[in-house]
């Protein structure tokens, strides 16, 4: 039986959604200029940061350039921020042939306005919890059918990525992954880890280790579902020391325990459990439930100079949306705001804004994703690791080491065009929302391990 997380859904099946067109190879719209290879749009705000960034990029040979929000809104007419944003993108392709596109700008602060705002996608998977999420893929598919410009509204009444109303062509043109940075504080702390990281992680030994935290996702069901998927994608990772937090084995048995492998550092931290916009939870071998990721563990982590690449394979990590101020349209009983959305941060933001820790990029999902168990196809590989979030996860492990990619952005476009060559993502719900919610919390110019 499929089980999806984290509400099971019995005999749903949805024809007729989103539209995918036919394919089109990147690499075609990425080759046009060669005059910058990496955008950095930011708010005027951040420049001292962003020029400080500029700098190491340019050393490392990643010629970099920036835009302002403020100077694309005063010169763009799209029908928001967000479209503006995207025209300006399509115009770096065209005329500076960029790769990269960092977008470095969340929330204002707790405010409800944004520095960058976040596209809605309107996509009820009919669980009963969101109706609409955000999904960042908008920046990162910019044609369809060649060379025109995909606006995620094919039927042109200004509701975007409407399931069963709009076709999206998914096919991503550009590597792009956000730094939600709120203030300058933020903005700077994220500047500093990324050049220390790019710097010195080069062969260190810290480096050398993958970290995997797992255990029961559906006590109902045979098997460790986390433990088993974790196990999976391990194996991609032959160079690499394990250290297996399992709730199986009792090395897992509080975040006491992840808060010590990650003080001695990792090259990256891989989970599959059950989400929380500021937690993780997994199960132990008695049933309980257990917090071993949550905001407020994250202050104990004190792994200057060591921070990992966290695949975060669970639902709502980066529901980079909440803040504090939604407390109002929570008890107004408005829809899609929950009593979680009211925090002053999601889990994937406070690991790679916490100064002198955490994490320096995380590959997780921005709202409620789905999981299975068993191996009801009987190949020999656990179903969890075969469909959805799961497969999006274990993804990131295969092709950084399988197919050896080192940069970070071109590893979660790869994901992505991958499970959106395989999976029916036109005509389940399910499907296409996995992907749509898939999000890199990072620089996508980010070499994985440092220069040497
Ligand atoms: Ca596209
Ligand atoms: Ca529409
Ligand atoms: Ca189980
Ligand atoms: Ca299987």
């Amino acid at each position: 039986m499929k089980k999806f997380l984290p509400i099971v859904i019995v005999g749903i099946l949805v024809l007729g959604g989103l539209g995918v067109s036919a394919i089109k190879n990147p690499t075609q719209i990425l080759q046009t200029n060669d005059q910058y290879d990496m955008i950095i749009i930011a708010p005027i705000e951040f420049y001292i940061p962003v020029q400080r960034l500029i700098n190491h990029k340019n050393s490392h040979n990643i010629q970099t350039v920036y835009k302002s929000t403020q100077s694309i809104y005063r010169e763009y007419n799209g029908r928001d921020k967000a479209e503006e944003i995207k025209l300006f993108i399509k115009d770096a392709l065209e005329d500076w042939g960029i790769s990269y596109v960092l977008l470095m700008g969340g929330r204002k602060h707790q405010f409800p306005n944004w520095h960058i705002p976040v596209r809605y996608v309107n996509l009820d998977d009919g669980t009963q919890r969101y109706t609409t999420f955000f999904s960042d893929l908008y920046y990162a598919d910019i044609y369809k059918n060649g060379d025109q410009f995909e606006d995620w509204d094919s039927n042109g009444d200004d509701v975007f990525a409407e399931w069963g109303k709009d076709q999206l062509d998914l096919h991503l043109d550009v590597y792009v992954g956000r730094l939600p940075c709120r203030s300058f504080l933020e903005a700077w702390i994220v500047v500093q880890k990324i050049i220390n990281y790019e710097n010195t992680a080069y062969g260190q030994d810290w480096f050398n280790k993958l970290v995997l935290v797992a255990g029961d996702t559906f006590p109902d069901s045979p098997g460790y579902e986390g433990e088993e998927t974790c196990d999976f994608a391990a194996e991609y990772m032959d160079d690499f020391e394990k250290v297996k937090l399992y709730t199986s084995t009792g090395n897992l048995t509080g975040p006491e325990d992840v808060t010590n492998v990650i003080n001695e550092g990792c090259g990256f931290l891989f989970t599959r459990g059950k989400g929380g916009q500021d937690r993780l939870r997994v199960n132990l071998p008695e049933g309980e439930e257990i917090i071993v990721f949550h905001n407020k563990y994250v202050r104990n982590y004190k792994n200057k100079n060591m921070y990992p690449v966290c695949i975060l394979g669970e639902c709502i990590h980066a529901k980079i949306d909440v803040t504090i101020l939604n407390i109002f349209k929570y008890l107004k009983g408005e829809p899609n705001y929950y009593a979680q959305d009211c925090i002053f941060e999601c889990l994937a933001w406070r690991l790679v804004n916490k100064n002198n820790g955490g994490a320096i990029a995380v590959l997780t999902n921005t709202n409620i994703c789905y999981g299975d168990s068993g191996d009801a196809n009987g190949n020999g590989i656990p179903d969890d690791a075969e469909n959805f979030g799961g497969k999006l996860a274990v993804e990131v492990l295969r092709l950084y080491g399988e197919e050896e990619i080192k940069i970070l952005g071109e590893i979660h476009f790869q994901t992505v065009e991958n499970y959106v060559t395989n999976f029916p993502v036109s005509s389940n719900k399910f499907h296409c929302k996995s992907v749509l919610e898939w999000i890199l919390i990072g620089d996508p110019s980010l070499r994985i391990g440092g220069y040497d």
